[in-house]
């Protein structure tokens, strides 16, 4: 369903002289011993950035799901990308949301940051749905422009790609920006803010009982801790 997606996120990364790492044993593919879904994942070094990895969910017409952060270099204030796409074949259910994670939400940083997605956002209204949410507070680590539909897919999954290609290259024009220009928050706070990230982000993620249920308590434990959400459970040393 959006195998299209990943290879352009995955041709871009490796256009920008990505390459692939190792991801912990065991944890790069795993199949449900129910037999009927399969998750897979990459993990990227990408110049400018710390950590990229992209993680891709199968299991037939029940859903379908491709899911994807990078995190900028601690040396870097720009937000992290975000993608979650998620396809429920049955009901025909879209969830889509793709955004740029503030680290903070205050004037200066928005307006530095946000040219770009802001006029992405304008020109999709399909994905400028109501951002109700029932795991995470809309107004922590999302943007005002977060692109985000729920619902029938009928109403944008024409619009999606067109949606996606933007989006993405409105990333990496920022990255490449932020590259040339000096951050404003400090290197210090950008670590915090990104172990925080994985720390808020891995208690509210929503798709902890849906990995249980295909993968088991054991393999799903160690997918978040040492896979989708590492700086979470590390003894972390804010000093460097
Ligand atoms: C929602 N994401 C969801 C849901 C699931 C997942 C099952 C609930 C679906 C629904 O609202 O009907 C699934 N999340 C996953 C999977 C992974 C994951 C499979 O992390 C890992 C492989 N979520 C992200 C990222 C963003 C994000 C990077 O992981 C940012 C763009 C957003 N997902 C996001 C939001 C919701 C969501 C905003 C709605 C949550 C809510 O209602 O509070």
């Amino acid at each position: 369903m959006f195998d299209p997606f990943l290879v352009e996120l995955n041709k871009g990364i490796q256009d920008h002289g990505g390459y692939a790492v190792d991801i912990p044993s065991g944890l790069a593919k795993c199949s449900s011993t129910k037999g009927n879904a399969l998750i897979t994942s990459w993990l990227w070094k990408v110049s400018g950035f710390r950590r990229w990895r992209v993680t891709r969910l199968e299991a037939g017409e029940k859903l379908q799901v491709l899911n994807s952060v990078a995190y900028p270099e601690y040396s870097n204030d720009h937000p992290l990308l975000g993608i979650d796409l998620l396809w429920f074949g049955k009901t025909g259910k879209l969830v889509a949301v793709l955004d740029f994670q503030p680290l903070v939400q205050d004037a200066d940083y928005l307006d530095r940051h946000f040219q770009g997605l802001k006029s992405v956002h304008s020109r999709f209204s399909e994905f400028c749905g109501d951002k109700k949410m029932h795991s995470f507070d809309p107004n922590k680590y999302f943007s005002p422009w977060m692109l985000f539909f729920r619902g029938e897919e009928q109403q944008a999954i024409e619009s999606l790609p067109f949606a996606f290609s933007e989006f993405l290259s409105c990333y990496w024009s920022l990255h490449e920006l932020s590259c040339q220009s000096p951050s404003n928050v400090s290197e210090e706070e950008v670590k915090r803010l990104q172990i925080d990230y994985d720390i808020y982000s891995a208690q509210r993620d929503p798709a902890h009982g849906l990995f249980k249920s295909y993968f088991g308590k054991v393999w799903t434990d160690r997918f978040l801790t040492e896979f989708l959400f590492p700086e979470s459970f590390r003894k972390n040393d804010l000093t460097f």
